[in-house]
């Protein structure tokens, strides 16, 4: 029995698939632990969602920027942009099941796994964890959000869109803590010493901007022992961090790079090639 965390698939269903066999993947056995954004920009969300969702018992499954943009779309709260690929999904006779199982998954997850280190605990969110949280915070203002989108769906996708507040410092009404708390879990990359987000730069960690860094080179407020982050989201960082407590899963496959699942028992790497032509 193995547990992976896989990268953001983003609708790249021949590689995840090639992924699977890689890892000779058994539902009945392992658990794949998907940082989320599982749809959008690549060819296939609608073979890549249904999949998903036909072995969902084998997965912990996190919310991610893109998954929250197609419910948002599907509830025609938003329009969809030049470059999303959600047409099929949001044609196919399933949409509402897809939907509403989309809609009960959480922000984070977390679990402690023996491993050839120990004991380690994973966290998982599809940005990642702000330097100012406690895993228990993490884990509260996940329950909040999921209730927020579970029982006033219109309220929340209506108010979560947009880049300020940047920080927690500066949200006052409930719209704003939802909003920014929602950028913290599934779009954060780059912040200041106040946890103020720059959600403008996406570049990778070589990125120089004046008073920012990755929100994992920031001292942390709380200790977190034996504990491990795994994100997606930052196709640029290509897997890298430089510190194996943050565990960067998104290696851009939908860029044209790679798909990658890391098993967490013993943090072995697997990765697929882009395929050309799809
Ligand atoms: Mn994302």
């Amino acid at each position: 029995m193995s547990n992976y965390a896989i990268g953001d698939i983003q609708g790249c269903y021949g590689e995840f698939i090639e992924l699977l066999q890689k890892i000779e993947f058994d539902p009945e056995e392992d658990k794949l632990w998907l940082v989320g954004d599982l749809v959008n920009r690549g060819p296939n969300s609608l073979e890549t969602l249904d999949y998903i969702f036909n072995i969902k018992e084998s997965c912990n499954v996190v919310l991610g920027n893109h998954d929250l943009h197609l419910i948002s779309v599907s509830k025609k709260l938003r329009s969809t942009q030049e470059s999303d690929t959600l047409d099929d999904l949001l044609k196919n006779k399933n949409l509402t099941k897809y939907i509403n199982w989309l809609k009960s998954l959480p922000f984070v997850h977390q679990e402690i796994i023996n491993t050839v280190r120990g004991k380690i605990n994973f966290f998982m969110s599809h940005a990642g964890l702000p330097p100012h949280w406690s895993l228990k915070k993490a884990s509260l203002i996940s329950e909040e959000l999921s209730l927020n989108l579970k029982e006033n769906t219109e309220f929340y996708l209506s108010n979560i869109y947009g880049n300020l507040p940047s920080g927690d410092n500066e949200a006052i009404s409930e719209e704003d803590k939802l909003k920014v708390n929602t950028n913290y879990l599934t779009r954060m990359r780059f912040c200041n010493d106040k946890a103020e987000l720059n959600l403008q730069e996406k570049g990778g960690l070589d990125t120089k901007i004046k008073g920012f860094k990755p929100w994992f080179c920031y001292k942390r407020k709380f200790e977190e022992k034996n504990t491990q982050i795994i994100f997606g989201h930052w196709a640029s960082l290509r897997g890298e961090t430089g510190n194996q407590k943050f565990i960067a899963t998104d290696t851009g496959c939908v860029w044209g790079y790679e798909l990658t699942a890391i098993e967490l028992e013993t943090g072995k790497r697997f990765t697929v090639r882009k395929k050309e032509n799809e």
